[in-house]
């Protein structure tokens, strides 16, 4: 059969597309994981927001798929629906199967008939899954015996029990089919990026955090030989960038140490990784970590501070994961601990941090950004959004803080939930007006490693990061609350990707 996978095209407002279009790691491993005499074709469509229709028509034509999936996340299912709408419109018998953490989370946006017919939903892990799907398609098997699987039959959805995860033990999950790509132009920095996967899962349950739902607390691990073969895979097919998308690579220490040894051991030390990480592992192994990290090529480190104050990291249930240790003992935020390591040895902190929380006041998100302007790179401050079945949402909708049901406005950066203390606009304008200047702070660094692509494209990163401020802005002529309205408008025009 010939099956067309696609990730959406909407994009996050923390960097311009011009400096990181990454692929979605799904699609290929997925790709990866179907029998052989499929064609398969992965279409990330970050790559073409600007061509979204057009693009989505020439593969159809193209490729003939007898299957379209989509991965989507929950920002992505309005943009989701119109794809479907038009690939059925290009190809009535197609059938369409949507996968990813919406579909997974909140399959019930899926089951309606006005727009958007989807056929099958694949909930959880994919690879198993989508593969026993094709099979049973072609051998008009029937569904329901396929765990994880929910299947369209008539007016009616049903719904298969739930599918295990897997251990990764094994080889059952095959690693992912890169070559089956059909667009072109990852990059971060103007390096071409891709990504990897060295684990999966967590054993922590921040509240607002979807991996707990969507696969339980564990962690499981694919074993080096993979992963560096894999990491190999990606560097003959261009990438000199990577960023490695496991839930939370930093839960065990020693096996990150290990697998730094083994990136050093087999000479993939010249990529430049960007991983996340948690403020404990880091503050409390720094000596030994950090140090082997830099020396296997890690540059960016995604650090989860999520907040500097205990109370909001208690609501964030998030304390724990943030808590350094002195003999044995709790010693307080392990934040600043990390962030000097991290420096120390010549990595640079992407800052992960949630602002304008229930309890939130003015300066209590002052607080928070004042910490980012002093001691992170490259801020990521977002706000708190109320995603499927997160411990985050229920706690939001029960203190009627949610105030945008608007699902394409759950991208982390738009505010749709108030706090106790003030309007979610102003905590949005609040992070939006002092984030635009930590980022250009950043360029000198960027500078340094990647000179060409800044002389070139600086411009539009500076464009890009003050849309909707004009030179009156600038000149303190006109109050910077109209060039955030500007800006939110501008925003809101570039959603409607197709
Ligand atoms: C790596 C990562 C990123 C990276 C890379 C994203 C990329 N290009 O892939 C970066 C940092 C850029 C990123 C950004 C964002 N991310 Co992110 N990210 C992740 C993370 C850590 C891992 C995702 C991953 O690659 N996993 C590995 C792959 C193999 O697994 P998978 O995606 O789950 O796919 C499996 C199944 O879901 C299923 N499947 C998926 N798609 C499909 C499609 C079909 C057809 C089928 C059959 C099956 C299927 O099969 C796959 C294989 O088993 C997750 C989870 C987490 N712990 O936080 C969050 C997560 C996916 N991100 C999330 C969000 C919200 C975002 C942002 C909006 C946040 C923000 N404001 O910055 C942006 C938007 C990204 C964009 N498009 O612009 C949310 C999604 C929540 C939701 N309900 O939608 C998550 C779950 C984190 C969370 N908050 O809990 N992200
Ligand atoms: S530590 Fe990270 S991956 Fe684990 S539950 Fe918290 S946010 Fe999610």
């Amino acid at each position: 059969m010939n099956v067309l996978l696609l990730s959406m095209p909407d994009s996050f407002e923390h960097m311009p597309s011009v400096v990181i279009r990454m692929p979605n790691g799904a699609l290929t491993s997925l790709a990866g994981n179907l029998d052989a005499h499929h064609h398969v074709a992965v279409a990330d469509l970050i790559l073409v927001q600007k061509q979204v229709r057009e693009t989505v028509e020439r593969l159809v034509r193209d490729t003939e798929p007898d299957i379209v999936g989509l991965s989507v996340m929950t920002f992505q299912r309005k943009t989701a629906k119109k794809i479907i709408d038009l690939v059925r419109h290009l190809r009535p018998q197609v059938k369409v199967v949507v996968g990813g953490y919406d579909p997974s989370l909140a399959p019930d946006g899926y089951t309606d008939n006005e727009t958007g017919k989807v056929d099958f939903i694949v909930r959880g892990e994919g690879e198993i899954t989508f593969r026993e799907l094709l099979r049973a398609i072609e051998d008009e098997s029937g569904y329901d015996h396929i765990k994880g699987l929910s299947y369209r039959s008539g007016d009616r959805f049903y719904h298969n029990p739930e599918r295990n995860v897997s251990t990764l033990e094994s080889t059952e999950i095959r690693p992912p089919n890169r070559k089956a790509r059909v667009l072109s132009g990852y990059s971060i920095l103007g390096r071409q990026v891709d990504v990897i996967e060295t684990s999966r899962g967590c054993t922590f349950d921040c509240s607002f955090c979807s991996i707990i739902e969507m696969r339980g607390r564990n962690f499981h691990a694919y074993s080096f030989d993979r992963v560096i073969a894999d990491i190999q895979d990606a560097y003959d097919n261009g990438a000199r960038a990577l960023f490695i998308v496991d839930d939370n690579i930093s839960l065990n220490v020693k096996r990150l140490e290990a697998l730094c040894q083994a990136i050093i051991d087999a000479g993939l030390n010249k990529i430049d990784y960007t991983v996340q990480a948690m403020t404990s592992s880091i503050a409390n192994h720094g000596d030994t970590l950090a140090p082997l990290m830099r020396q296997a090529g890690f540059r960016y480190v995604f650090l989860g501070i999520e907040n500097i104050l205990e109370d909001d990291l208690q609501f964030l249930r998030a304390s724990s994961k943030n808590t350094k240790r002195e003999d044995g003992k709790k010693a307080g935020n392990a934040t600043i601990k990390a962030i000097e390591y991290i420096h120390k040895n010549g990595m640079y902190v992407i800052g992960g941090l949630i602002v304008g929380n229930p309890d939130d006041t003015r300066e209590s998100i002052e607080a928070n950004l004042e910490f980012a302007r002093r001691y992170v790179d490259w801020p990521y401050i977002q706000h708190p959004t109320p995603y499927p079945r997160t411990p985050m949402t229920k706690d939001f909708r029960e203190r009627g803080l949610i105030i945008n049901e608007n699902l394409e406005d759950y991208d982390g950066t738009t505010a749709v939930v108030k706090t106790e203390h003030m309007s979610a606009e102003d905590a949005e304008f609040m992070r939006w007006q002092a984030e635009r200047w930590m980022k250009v702070r950043f360029m000198p660094v960027a500078f340094r490693h990647e000179p060409w692509f800044i002389i070139k494209n600086a411009p539009k990163m500076f464009a890009d990061t003050f849309r909707g401020s004009t030179w009156k802005n600038f000149l303190g002529w006109e109050d910077e609350r109209e060039a955030f309205k500007r800006y939110r408008a501008i925003r809101k025009i570039e959603r409607a990707y197709i």
